[in-house]
């Protein structure tokens, strides 16, 4: 469909147009040089493959202030100084960019795109209204909402955490909160909702019952999730990883760890994993280990795409342009049939340095264009028959056998005894690691020459 490219009288990008595929040869910044949204990669468009999403927070009201200083950037969509109009005219400014730049989905937390109160009662009206508005803005340019959730993390009520604070009034508190965000996602068309616990942990042992808040907050999870299913939600509901910051531990780790809750409570399948790759990293992992073991066990929902910096050990939250990471990713999402309901969001902010307006649009072109680098690449990788054959290989004593015994649960360790004094000292096999390394790079050459 033709959409829209802004609404109402007001142009906040004026000089930006949509943004084109203009190849690899092209030297415009404003331009993709590899995301070309309908070509097709193994079966699919790259649109339908990437799912490519906006967040709201950092992309509209992240201004880049840090513990040291003030925010550098100003926002033309801020300057009206009333809280409903600065709401609306941020959520006209939003679905212009979302246009602009071609995104199928976006992504939001309710006090991104409400007009802030703290009193409960008018923090839903106010929620209700500009949901309202962005459905009919979804209405007129096409946009849908990948996910919506609710800022736990943010409020002074919140200090000592959300479902998991010590005094019942909070998390009743929070409960509300989450029940208008999940109405609004719904209301909107989210196709996930998320759960990422910010304060969802301890800053110290002293003072914190660790098993009362672990139960805490399966409760909340399960009640949200009963909600949820109650007023028609079809979609999936998410659980963001992350080890610590701002709290010193949190108990949703990392995938493992979020995994092992959700299968102990029940809530696995309807609850996934929203991986994101500086948060795996922060807890001493790869993005690609993150998502390996979310799709082992089948729960790989959706992605928040950024990067770290190997420098430093916090959340810099920087646009994922490091094309390694975004091959291996893509070789996970690939392996794990793609994804259902998630989708790439950009959970990225402009260093605090870049301040032009056009900038947001270079970042997420730049982000787009390295996950479409890595959807190529991954998929040239995966159709190698040199590359599967090695991991094949290396596992072919299980295909059948006493192999294949030992994993259907026949052979106890009387009899893996007798077969190891049968065949004596086992045949060292190489684990060609530099080799399969140096296909992963001829790929990264060839498919995108
Ligand atoms: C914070 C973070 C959040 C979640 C949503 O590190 O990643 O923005 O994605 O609350
Ligand atoms: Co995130």
């Amino acid at each position: 469909m033709t959409r829209q490219l802004f609404i109402g009288d007001r142009e906040y990008f004026s000089g930006i147009g949509r943004i084109q595929y203009e190849g690899s040869q092209s030297t415009n910044p404003l331009a993709f040089k590899a995301y070309d949204a309908s070509r097709v990669i193994a079966g699919k468009t790259m649109e339908e493959h990437l799912r490519f999403a906006v967040c709201y927070w950092h992309t509209f009201t992240g201004v880049g202030l840090d513990p040291f200083g003030v925010g550098t950037r100003d926002f033309p969509w801020a300057d009206s100084g009333d809280d409903q109009q600065m709401a609306n005219d941020k959520l006209d400014a939003a679905f212009e960019f979302f246009t602009k730049l071609d995104v199928p989905y976006w992504t939001f937390h309710d006090v991104d795109i409400a007009a802030p109160s703290d009193d409960l009662a008018e923090f839903e009206a106010n929620l209700a209204r500009i949901v309202e508005r962005a459905a009919e803005r979804q209405r007129l340019t096409g946009m849908k909402c990948l996910w919506g959730t609710a800022n736990l993390f943010g409020h002074p009520r919140y200090m000592n955490g959300a479902s998991t604070n010590p005094d019942f009034a909070v998390v009743a508190r929070a409960a509300a909160q989450v029940k208008s965000a999940i109405d609004a996602t719904v209301a909107l068309g989210g196709e996930n909702y998320v759960f990422w616990g910010g304060r969802e942990g301890y800053a110290s042992l002293l003072n914190t019952r660790t098993d009362k808040e672990l139960e805490h907050m399966a409760m909340f999870l399960t009640k949200a999730r009963d909600y949820g299913r109650s007023i028609g939600f079809e979609g999936t509901f998410l659980v963001e990883p992350k080890p610590m910051e701002p709290m010193k531990h949190q108990y949703d780790f990392d995938s493992q760890t979020v995994i092992g809750f959700l299968e102990r409570h029940g809530l696995a399948g309807d609850f996934k994993l929203n991986i994101e790759a500086n948060h795996a990293t922060l807890a001493g992992h790869t993005f690609a280990h993150d998502l390996r073991m979310a799709r082992d066990s089948n729960l790989l929902g959706s992605i928040d795409a950024n990067r770290g910096d190997a420098q430093n050990g916090w959340d810099t939250d920087q646009f994922p342009l490091d094309l390694y990471d975004c091959v291996h990713g893509m070789m996970e999402v690939l392996q794990a049939g793609g994804f259902a309901s998630g989708g790439l969001n950009f959970d990225a902010k402009l260093r605090r340095e870049s301040t032009d307006l056009e900038d947001m649009f270079i970042a997420h072109i730049g982000g787009m264009d390295a996950f479409a680098r890595g959807l190529i690449v991954a998929d040239s990788i995966l159709s190698d028959s040199r590359f599967t054959d090695l991991v094949s290989e290396r596992y072919s004593s299980w295909e059948s056998g006493e192999g294949a015994q030992f994993e259907s649960g026949s052979l106890g360790l009387e009899a893996l005894r007798e077969i190891a004094l049968r065949d004596g000292e086992p045949a060292k096999r190489s684990g060609k690691q530099e080799l399969m390394e140096n296909i992963v790079n001829d790929h990264i050459a060839s498919a995108l020459r």
